[in-house]
């Protein structure tokens, strides 16, 4: 295999808004490149870089795809990006391992949403950008127009570096502006194209936008300027040596006009990719930390290798692919490199150059270059591989937050391991995708960028992993709250001997959710209300409510107590008590004949259904801490037990408190056989 030194190296991004033609124009320069005889069709699901199932049933680009090929001697290393905004991590990762971007901006529809988001992220990556006005071979494209429109979102210094001369079906000529020539391609999709002067109206056109850029590149040089001013222009050569150090410096921001389609206007693009894009030599030092997180530089001359891990795909056949792109030293086969993000040590396995699913193993790759490992232990998407000589971190791209949920349902019992593992290597894949089990939903729930996004994972879900599942609508997590004071009743009623619940109703109590979801009515609680609560007795500290989930928040609030209410389907719902302060629950009760034949006199265990200081059931113990408060309530008798009077301040709206949590030691069970468990 050719060894390519850095400066030959053309790492670069095609991003854009979504069907712009970014897999087109890859695969037209695949084809211009001699790298395919024939280009494939998006339609046909037979393009190199949209190879995946979901990517040709949807004929949308679902993963950034890499592409490698040879132009005038330089190595083009391709990263075509989904333009759908689901997807967008792959273009971030893309972004940063990238020299520099190429924004695909389609010429009916002008500058979208997803330009303005590529363009922005290529701008904070700090890359200069180019732009391929795509498409002309449609009917009605207006290039003046969707020019101003291009200036008018990315500033007046976007320059045609060519312009159509006859758009639209049919379209194969473009006046070139640093040829001052009009370039004929080939209607055979080659990309083959011969040169002409341009002549008439054209030349007249041509001369004035050439002195326009030649203007613009000796702004972007001292020296240059001043013979600018001297000369009153610069030769070929001047302007030549200039052009790339001006897009560097985004003294002006190169636009190309193709149809990807028909191989149009492709060739010339790399032709000045090959001549004055961006190499890694640009950018030769990258800002990273150590082991001792102090800043270092890493630099291209290095002799240590630092890799930058930019994506992980698994693959069938094949596992776990990692994407990279060294920034320092050489990568070879069976070499050790330690993982600073994992603090672990990875062999290098084969190494591959890709051309979509194409792979083709080669021994080492260089300082610059862009390749792929299969098969790392433990090395993710964001990680930094290093020489265990020279610890590096890179840092990390900064990728957005989920905006959309859904509840992942297993429909066969038993998978719940494998669709674990699967979400977890999804994760690890994807960082833009999260997944949690939701212990009070009693759901899991999976977060990504988009519905489509959470299709397609849910699809590579099933696919890959072998497993059933389908999406359905989280449940809401509502809070519940108490909102006023009042007298509490206690039905006699049979109570569960599994429970030893007391019964205590709350129907006196509004509840509310609060805060979570809108619009939700107060809902006055039923009369099973908080029949999972129980008093119990603290040793010695407080007396308070033990319940079936309790958990101590930070900064002292307790939450964790259930409500059960039936919602207006009549099935059961509970929901987070929060926002209420109980200072103490005074009586202990027990509420039933069981219990009652149980109490132990001497109390002491709290587990046991019996509570410290009774004496039997459904009798109760005077309050340890009394607010006061006069909001006394009954205690639910039965079979003789006596009614008893107990205080339970259940105050409005409060700064919270403790509650001492205490597991219970058993489940409690639901209280009615047939109800529905929520
Ligand atoms: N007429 C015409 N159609 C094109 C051209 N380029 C792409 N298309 C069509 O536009 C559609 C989208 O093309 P893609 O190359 O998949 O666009 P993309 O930007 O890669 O799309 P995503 O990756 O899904 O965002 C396909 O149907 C292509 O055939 C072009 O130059 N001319
Ligand atoms: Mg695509």
């Amino acid at each position: 295999m050719k060894e390519y030194k850095p400066g030959d190296i053309r790492n670069f991004a095609i991003v854009g808004h979504a069907s712009s033609g970014k897999t087109m124009l890859s695969e037209a320069m695949l084809e211009a490149a001699g790298v395919i005889n024939r280009m494939g069709s998006i339609a046909a699901g037979s393009t190199v870089s949209d190879y995946h199932d979901n990517e040709q049933h949807r004929q949308i680009s679902v993963s950034a795809s890499l592409m490698h090929l040879e132009w005038l001697g330089k190595k083009f290393n391709i990263l075509d990006c989904p333009g759908y905004a689901d997807f967008i991590s792959e273009g971030l990762g893309a972004l940063r391992v990238g020299d520099f971007a190429l924004i695909a901006i389609h010429a009916n529809h002008g500058v979208g949403v997803g330009t303005d988001a590529v363009w922005k992220y290529a701008t904070e990556d700090g890359i200069p950008k180019m732009i391929v006005l795509n498409a002309f071979d449609k009917e009605e494209t207006d290039f003046e127009k969707t020019l101003a429109q291009i200036r008018e979102h990315f500033g007046e210094r976007v320059f045609p570096m060519t312009i159509p001369v006859n758009p639209g079906p049919g379209f194969n000529q473009v006046l070139d502006v640093p040829r001052n020539e009009i370039i004929t391609y080939a209607t055979d999709k080659s990309g083959k194209f011969t040169a002409a002067k341009a002549t008439g109206e054209w030349a007249e056109r041509v001369e004035d936008l050439h002195k326009q850029l030649i203007e613009l590149i000796a702004e972007s040089d001292d020296a240059l300027m001043e013979k600018f001013f001297d000369k009153g222009g610069l030769s070929e050569e001047e302007w030549r040596a200039g052009i790339h150090t001006a897009i560097q410096k985004q003294v002006f921001t190169p636009l190309f006009v193709t149809s990807a389609e028909n191989n149009i206007g492709v060739a010339r693009l790399m032709d000045i990719i090959a001549k004055y894009g961006s190499s890694p030599v640009d950018r030769a030092k990258v800002k990273g930390v150590d082991g001792d997180g102090n800043p270092i530089e890493v630099s291209l001359d290095d002799p240590d290798p630092v890799l930058y891990i930019f994506k992980t795909m698994s693959e069938a056949q094949f596992g776990e692919l990692s994407f990279f792109r060294i920034y320092a030293g050489a990568v070879k086969f069976g070499s050790e490199l330690y993982n600073t993000d994992r603090r672990s040590t990875e062999k290098i396995g084969q190494i591959y150059l890709l051309n979509g699913k194409t792979r083709t193993s080669v021994p080492s790759l260089s300082a610059g270059d862009i390749g792929a490992v299969v098969k790392l232990k433990d090395t993710h998407t964001g990680n930094t591989l290093c020489s265990p000589r020279r610890l590096v971190s890179l840092p990390k791209v900064d990728y957005p937050k989920p905006n959309i949920h859904a509840s992942l349902r297993s429909a066969v019992k038993g998978e719940e391991d494998k669709i674990a593992s699967g979400l977890a290597a999804l994760h690890h894949e994807d960082p833009t995708f999260l997944y949690m089990v939701d212990s009070e939903l009693r759901q899991t729930i999976v977060s990504a960028q988009g519905e489509l996004h959470l299709e397609v994972i849910a699809e590579r879900l099933r696919k890959r992993y072998n497993v059933h599942v389908d999406l359905i609508e989280p449940r809401v997590r509502y809070r519940e709250t108490i909102k006023t004071k009042g007298d509490s009743k206690y039905p006699p009623q049979k109570t569960d001997r599994r429970c030893r619940t007391i019964r205590r109703s709350l129907d006196a109590h509004r509840t509310q959710a609060a805060g979570y979801g809108p619009g939700v009515p107060s809902v006055p609680c039923g009369p099973k209300c908080g029949s999972r609560l129980r008093a119990v007795s603290g040793k010695g500290r407080h007396e308070g409510l033990r319940g079936r989930y309790p958990r101590r928040l930070p900064g002292g609030r307790c939450e964790g107590r259930f409500l059960r209410r039936q919602d207006a389907s009549g099935g059961f719902q509970r929901y987070r008590l929060s926002d209420c302060r109980i200072l103490c629950l005074q009586r202990i009760f027990h509420g039933g004949a069981a219990n009652a034949a149980r109490a132990d006199p001497h109390g002491g265990n709290p587990h046991s259904g019996r509570l410290h200081g009774q004496s039997d059931g459904g009798s109760f113990q005077p309050a340890r801490e009394d607010p006061g408060d006069g909001h006394g309530w009954r205690l639910p008798t039965h079979q003789g037990a006596r009614a008893g009077k107990g205080t339970l301040p259940l105050l409005e709206h409060p700064p919270l408190t403790h509650w001492w949590p205490r597991r219970t030691r058993r489940r409690i069970q639901p209280l009615r056989r047939n109800a529905p468990r929520s």
